[in-house]
């Protein structure tokens, strides 16, 4: 491979989420790197998120698995792979090639996810591979399939902006889409009329925005739904031209919708009549509607039907696939589209082909001229892993995903890996959980060190490029497949010598006899170079050969890819959700925070990132945590009868009472029990095999401690052996919260952390049971502990300033005591802008200096001025802070 240049600039995308922002990645003489937005790419024009903008920092080799491993030993690639290609070989021999499986993932590049495809389903002859996208995108792949016809997302980004209304349904943009978010907001401010709709059972970032916030009660949707369509029918909203011309089972699907009563929807959803009309009346009125929806539609055992529910309304209406209207499922990994095109799901062929399609099958086998090609289904994710705990799958293959976290029943997950005879993990670092479960880990090449290809949300195919050296022995992960594929007696179809070979290969195939009898179409890039791959600039399919400037939407004129070439209606009925048992009375919905992305095992690298929010944590309303005896940042117990979370109490009007909320992202090597998916139940959506991750009953109990701590640290302690710990980086050192049930154990767990440092002060209040111990080493401050009986009351912020590495004065030692900061250096607060540190102290003391508005503390502390992701959160305090001096101001009147 060729070195890298510094001081170069890299043109690449963003390894998070589906948005697919294009950056530039410069390398420095010193090494260092730096991210910045890429004003040219057609998703960002520049802008990035809180997570983009910290790529940056998140690229040391701390952690890193840089050789493969047998067993816990170092090994070398030889052996690793010879040992791989033998266990699969044998199991498949012996048991059939229905015994082994891969579990792949939306993060891992085209061109690895084709690889991976092409072994299993033309080579192996099985169809057990399955993906992360089945926890994520899977019922919209289902709803769009019994619709369209095939897994087509009809719209563009662009539409977002044309548009005059845009329904959020289950989709927290602000926090998870960010800089479609900030595309939202800006075509607001540019065109008042813009109207925006969220339908969310929490108050979240993105209700910030809404014009009308439907806080439903969950997996109501299909109610809302159908009762639109309904409400769209005898309001004459409807295109009956376009229902004649292009679309079928219109006539079954109305009159399964029934009668538009209000009434009976608000029942059903918990919401306003008054509500629910406006709701219906803003769409009727308004054609350039576009509905995006997210995982509160697709996390669900009634995924599906809420999917088409939604894809019913468009069609019924004729807005779709015209500037400034369509529904638009966002996606939510960065290549979560890629492995839709290669076919990664355990249902699909490839090229957006079907396994239950003989002609498919025979092109697709033609195309690859291979030996074998899976001719039926095999197992989705939550299926496939209880095959593995049956004993049924004697090989696994795991790459870019943790499915000890992110699955639901986890604990399960973990146990069934225990039993399987033989794991292999693909991983970029050592400090995962699925690190323990491998037999075999294979160190991959991470973001930056890779090159391939990602699809976004809106269909466009943008370059991943490399700009770092490979470290240690790590390979791409279409290398460790094809490797092992060769091992396997497969060398002359798995003879890759890049990246480019492979892409070149899935543009061909995709073209391969379709005619435009399929969407997913690149011909026009099956004969690319390997200087025009690299030159790559992004695109949108289908851009099929010799018709390279096609169209960039779907359907406005029909053209579905259903056998009649018709639109299909979906009638959906609506289910009642499940009724709680007295047992488990209260409702676990879950989900994602701002800075995070997903198990951490990135976005934690950064104190940037953690300084946002540094704990697992449960939204609770106030009158449930009333009743259950919580007070705020009491630690509660969340639990099912699958498993247990430990967590800390967010009190907080933003949920529904009955409902918590409770983030996905803390995994064993932050928390000590805040693997929330222990707690989720493994109940699927029938159609698309997804889990409903936002669905599960559970008891929430105050876990009593007879001690709560605080420390900063200046390294991650040896060991943590309290009964709560959640640890996250901070600047120089790390931030710990922890707490026992036991005030014996304090000592223990104290000394149990290592020592810090010889030069130590204390103090202890007998009577209240505090106790405060700093350590210096050479008059730098290593450690500084708090410890209360109750939740620890010192400011976060400033005292993970302390840790400057710096000499501290004499006289500073005692403030560290003290616990608080000295008036002459106010304490920030919790950090909001993670950009420039900014904390909501220092926002509510400029507001009430009079700057009022988002702009005006942008000016003040430049809040909010960079990436832009806290803007929301801003306007948030903002408004709090008004009806606060409103309140006072009525006091005052009332006085
Ligand atoms: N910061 C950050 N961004 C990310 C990610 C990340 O880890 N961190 N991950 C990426 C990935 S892979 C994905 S899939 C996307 C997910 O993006 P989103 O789907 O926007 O995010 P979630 O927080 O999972 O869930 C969205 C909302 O669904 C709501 N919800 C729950 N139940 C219901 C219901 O019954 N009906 C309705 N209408 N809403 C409901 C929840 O309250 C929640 O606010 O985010 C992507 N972006
Ligand atoms: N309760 C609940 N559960 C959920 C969800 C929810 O909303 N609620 N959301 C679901 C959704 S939508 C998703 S997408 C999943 C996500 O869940 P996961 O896929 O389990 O989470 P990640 O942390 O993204 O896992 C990626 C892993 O791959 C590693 N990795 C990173 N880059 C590379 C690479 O280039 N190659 C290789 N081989 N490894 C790499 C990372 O270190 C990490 O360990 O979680 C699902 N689970
Ligand atoms: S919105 Fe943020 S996380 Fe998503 S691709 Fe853009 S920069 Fe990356
Ligand atoms: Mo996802």
């Amino acid at each position: 491979m060729t070195e890298i240049k510094t001081t170069e600039t890299v043109r690449t995308t963003c390894p998070y989420c589906g948005v697919g922002c294009g950056v530039l990645a410069t390398r420095h003489e010193n090494g260092k790197i730096t991210v910045a937005g890429d004003p040219d790419h057609p998703s960002n024009f520049g802008r990035l998120c809180s997570k983009g903008s910290a790529l940056g920092e998140t690229l040391s080799l701390d952690g890193r698995l840089l050789y493969p491993e047998i067993a816990g030993e170092r090994s070398d690639w030889e052996t690793a792979l010879d040992l791989v290609a033998h266990r699969f070989s044998e199991a498949i021999r012996d048991h059939g090639p229905d015994s082994v499986a891969f579990y792949v993932s939306g993060q891992i590049l085209t061109e690895d996810y084709y690889v991976a495809n092409k072994l299993i389903k033309g080579f192996i002859g099985s169809a057990n591979i399955d993906t992360n996208s089945r926890l994520c995108m899977a019922s919209s792949v289902a709803g769009h399939r019994r619709a369209f016809g095939a897994d087509t997302v009809p719209g563009t980004y662009e539409d977002l902006e044309l548009a005059d209304l845009v329904v959020l349904v289950g989709s927290n943009l602000a926090w998870c889409h960010p800089v479609l978010f900030q595309r939202l907001e800006s075509a607001k401010a540019a065109n008042p009329a813009l109207r925006i709709v969220v339908i969310d059972p929490r108050q979240t970032a993105t209700t910030s925005i809404a014009d009308l916030h439907l806080a439903l009660k969950p997996d109501t949707d299909v109610a809302l739904f159908n009762g639109l369509l309904a409400f769209l029918s005898e309001a004459r909203a409807l295109d009956l031209n376009y229902i004649n011309r292009f679309t079928e089972e219109f006539e079954n699907t109305i009159q399964a919708a029934g009668p538009c009563e209000i009434g009976a929807i608000a029942e059903k959803t918990g919401l306003s009549r008054q509500d629910i009309a406006l709701f219906y009346k803003m769409v009727a009125r308004t054609e350039k509607t576009v509905t995006v929806y997210s995982q509160g539609v697709n996390q669900s055992v009634v995924g599906t039907d809420k999917v088409n529910a939604i894809l019913n309304t468009h069609l019924a209406t004729g807005r779709i696939g015209r500037p400034g209207m369509g529904p638009f499922s966002v996606t939510g990994q960065p290549n979560a589209m890629g492995g839709r095109e290669v076919g990664g799901l355990a249902n699909m062929l490839a090229a957006h082909m079907g396994l239950d399609n003989a002609d498919h099958r025979r092109i697709v086998q033609d195309f690859w001229q291979s030996p074998v090609i899976a001719d039926r289904q095999g197992l989705k994710a939550v299926d496939l892993f209880k095959a593995v705990k049956a004993g049924r799958i004697k090989a696994l293959w795991v790459m870019a995903t943790s499915p000890v976290d992110s699955l639901p029943d986890a604990d399960g997950i973990a146990e069934a890996l225990t039993e399987c005879p033989f794991v292999v993990v693909s991983e970029v670092t050592r400090d995962a959980d699925m690190v323990p479960f491998a037999d075999v880990l294979l160190p991959a090449a991470a973001w930056g060190e890779k090159d391939g290809t990602v699809t976004n949300s809106e269909r466009r195919i943008s370059r991943q490029r490399r700009f770092l050296d490979l470290p240690g022995e790590v390979r791409p992960d279409w290398w460790h497949f094809s490797e092992v594929a060769r091992k396997m007696g497969f060398e002359a179809a798995f003879s890759y010598p890049n990246a480019a070979a492979i892409f070149r290969e899935h543009a061909a195939l995709s073209s391969h006899r379709n005619g435009g009898m399929r969407d997913f179409d690149i011909g026009a890039y099956k004969g690319v170079s390997d200087a025009q791959y690299d030159a790559l600039t992004p695109f949108q399919w289908p851009q099929a050969a010799g018709n390279a400037a096609s169209q960039t939407r779907f359907f406005a004129n029909g053209g579905f890819f259903t056998d009649s070439g018709k639109g299909r209606f979906v009638p959906v009925a609506f289910r009642t959700p499940r009724k709680l048992e007295r047992a488990y009375p209260f409702l676990l919905n879950t989900g994602r925070v701002r800075d995070q992305w997903h198990t951490m095992t990135r976005t934690a690298k950064t104190s940037r990132l953690t300084s946002h929010i540094a704990e697992p944590f449960a939204e609770l309303h106030p009158q449930d945590a009333d009743r259950l005896g919580v007070s705020p940042a009491d630690l509660v117990e969340v639990k099912s009868p699958h498993g247990t979370a430990l967590v800390r109490a967010l009190v907080t009007e933003r949920v529904r009472p009955g409902e918590v909320f409770v983030p996905m992202h803390w995994t064993d090597q932050f928390a000590s029990q805040a693997r929330i998916d222990a707690v989720v139940a493994p109940e699927t959506d029938p159609h698309s095999g997804q889990p409903g991750s936002k669905f599960t009953p559970v008891a929430v109990s105050k876990r009593e401690m007879a001690w709560f701590g605080f420390a900063v640290l200046s390294r991650r302690p040896e060991a943590i052996a309290a009964d709560y710990w959640a640890i996250a980086p901070i600047e120089n050192g790390y931030r710990l919260e922890f707490a026992g049930r036991n005030e014996a154990d304090l000592r223990t767990v104290v000394s149990a952390l290592g020592t810090f440092g010889d030069d130590q002060l204390s103090i202890e209040d007998t009577v209240n049971g505090s106790f405060r111990q700093a350590f210096w080493q050479e008059e730098r401050l290593q450690a500084a502990f708090f410890f209360s009986r109750r939740p620890v009351e010192v400011s976060r912020q400033w005292a993970c300033g302390l840790l400057s590495g710096e000499p501290m004065a004499d006289n500073r030692r005692s403030e560290v005591l003290a616990g608080r900061a000295p008036a002459d250096r106010p304490d920030p607060g919790a950090i909001v802008c993670s950009c420039f540190q900014v904390g909501c102290n220092q926002i509510s003391d400029a507001a009430r200096c009079g700057a009022g508005s988002v702009a005006a503390i942008g000016e003040t502390l430049k809040a909010g001025t960079n990436c832009g992701s806290c803007r929301s959160e801003i306007q948030t305090l903002l408004d709090t802070l008004a009806t606060e001096s409103l309140d006072e101001t009525d006091l005052a009147k009332a006085g």
